[in-house]
Order: C-alpha cells, then sequence, then structure tokens
C-alpha cells in the first residue's frame, strides 16, 4: 500500500529495533540513503543497523564510519532504494519476505513492502531528506555527508536531466548542515583505483558501435577482471563511458558473471527510454539508466538487445 510522506514519518517515529535493507552491487544513493536513516534513527534513540547483500566498496567507507554494527531482534524491516524483491540479493530470506516499510524513488518499483513510499525524485537520498524533515531530525554533519553522496552519485556529479530545482535545493541545505560536496565529488567521480584504471582501458577497446552508430556496447568478461586484478565492484563508473561517445543514444555495458550468464546496464538520452528497454527483458529502472539481466551469454545478449535497439530507434 502506498503511503505520503507524514504517515511514513508518524510510521517510524513509532517503531525501534529497524532493520535497514539496500540493494545489491550497492552504490551512492542506497547506502546513503540507509546510513542517513540509520544515523538519524540512533540520533532519535531507537536500534538501527544496515545490512547489503553484497560487500561494500572501501570508497564508501565514511558512510558507516563509527556506527555500531551489532545484532539486535529485529522488530521492523525497512528497504531504501530497492525497486523490486530480487534486488535485494542474498539477505536472509526471513528479512526479504518481509519488508514492512520501502522507501523509493523508481516508477517501476514493484510494491513488494507492505508500506511504500515513492516519490519519484532524482534520488532516494532526496526522499529519506524530506522524510527526516518530516520526522524533526536534526540534519548532522554525517547524515548530510550520507545524504549528499547518494544525490552526488545518482544524478551524475548533478549533469544529468534528473537533477531539478528541488535536487539543487536539498543539496544546498546539504551543504549548509556540514557535508562535504568537495572531497566526496572528487572521492565519487574523480578518484580510480589502479585495478580500475586497467579495466576501464580494456572496457574502451571492447567497444562496439551498431545501428548507424547509434548504439554503443562494451563488454566486460570475466577475463577482463583478471587481467587487471580488478572486479564486478569496480564497474559502476563503466557504464557512463558509452554516453561519452558523439552521436551515441544507447549505450550498453554487458558484464559477465561468474557462471558465464550476464547482466546489461543502460544508458540513454531523453529520445530513448531505458528502463523500457530494460523491461523488454525482465529489468528495470529509470527512463535514462536501466538495467537487465540474461540467462544467456555475452554474444546472445549482445544480439537480444542490439536488435531491440534496432527497433526502438526507428
Ligand atoms: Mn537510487
Amino acid at each position: 500500500m502506498r503511503i505520503e510522506l507524514k504517515e511514513c514519518a508518524r510510521l517510524l517515529l513509532s517503531k525501534d529495533n529497524i532493520l535497514i535493507l539496500t540493494h545489491e552491487r550497492p552504490d551512492g544513493d542506497t547506502l546513503g540513503s540507509g546510513f542517513a536513516l540509520c544515523r538519524a534513527l540512533n540520533s532519535l534513540g531507537k536500534k538501527s543497523r544496515v545490512i547489503c547483500s553484497d560487500e561494500i566498496p572501501k570508497k564508501y567507507s565514511y558512510l558507516s564510519f563509527g556506527l555500531d554494527n551489532s545484532e539486535f531482534p529485529v522488530d521492523y524491516v525497512v528497504a531504501v532504494d530497492v525497486a523490486t524483491k530480487e534486488l535485494l540479493g542474498s539477505v536472509p530470506e526471513e528479512y526479504k519476505n518481509r519488508v514492512d516499510l520501502c522507501i523509493d524513488h523508481h516508477s517501476t518499483n514493484s510494491h513488494y513492502a507492505d508500506k511504500l513510499l515513492l516519490i519519484e525524485s532524482a534520488a532516494c537520498c532526496e526522499n529519506i531528506y524530506m522524510l527526516l524533515c518530516e520526522m524533526g531530525v536534526e540534519i548532522s554533519s554525517q547524515i548530510a555527508d550520507c545524504l549528499y553522496t547518494g544525490i552526488t552519485t545518482d544524478t551524475g556529479c548533478f549533469r544529468y536531466d534528473s537533477a531539478n530545482s528541488q535536487t539543487y535545493h536539498i543539496a544546498a541545505h546539504l551543504i549548509d548542515s556540514g557535508a562535504r560536496n568537495g572531497w566526496i565529488n572528487r572521492v565519487m567521480f574523480e578518484t580510480k583505483t589502479k585495478t580500475y584504471a586497467r579495466l576501464e582501458r580494456l572496457a574502451l577497446d571492447s567497444m562496439r558501435f551498431y545501428c548507424s552508430d547509434r548504439v554503443a556496447v562494451i563488454t566486460i568478461t570475466q577475463d577482463m577482471y583478471e587481467a587487471t586484478g580488478s572486479s564486478e565492484q569496480e564497474t559502476e563508473a563503466i557504464a557512463p563511458l558509452t554516453r561519452q561517445i558523439e552521436g551515441v543514444e544507447i549505450g550498453i555495458t554487458i558484464r559477465e558473471n561468474k557462471n558465464g550468464t550476464c547482466k546489461a546496464s543502460i544508458r540513454t538520452f531523453e529520445k530513448v527510454n531505458a528502463a523500457e528497454l530494460a523491461k523488454m527483458f525482465g529489468g528495470g529502472g529509470h527512463p535514462q539508466a536501466a538495467a537487465c539481466r540474461f540467462d544467456t551469454d555475452v554474444e546472445s545478449a549482445r544480439e537480444m538487445l542490439v536488435e531491440k535497439c534496432g527497433v526502438l530507434l526507428v
């Protein structure tokens, strides 16, 4: 059942011992949302902790710095920035099957939670910000760092269309509350590990063009991780590379899984709806950034995707 901001705030204020779930392959928005909410609940004297199905990349460690991560008997389960139950990954089934509240910004949310706060903003962290204000939580500098991280990462450092005036207003308030905007942007967008730099070079080498160069496809295989010492954890910044090429309207990054199947990240500009393309393969996401999975190998996935691109681009 969908609920409004006020009811969501009232609900959270009435709960304690709250477990927060983030999505698999965690990004800045799901982690920023989770740790900001956790810190806010702690500041109200409530027990809360964040869990994630996958390991949290090191660059995000400041988000959880100083938090007490010890376990407690869970009374209430909240998912943040998680559009479908499947995206929770391999968190314990007991929690996966009883999400009491989901706070999200994906229009493709599958309504898997008992209660859903869905506001279509640029980042889930924007919704968490509004929620915390509604709850009367004071935005500490640590909470501000968390929320700023989600907003800047989901908007590609404020470059996407999704960043509207509300996004900038909230970011301004976060900076006033002590968010380290310059440092966070540098860590999120400029700093590359050596292993990532090597992977990026191979990824660019793998780029192929289709549909009169209106579609660019990058392929990342397990061999490439091995050759570079990199891992899937480091592929977050690869997908946007496809959109940097002049004339490209659909950018696709296909990553091979260990078992030979694969998944695709899709990036588009205004003319093409990425979520629509992902949906054709059972996936979802945003109008300009979406993803889907395949039970097939990389080549077959590429063929199927390029074929659908041909249909969308006519
Ligand atoms: Mn998000």
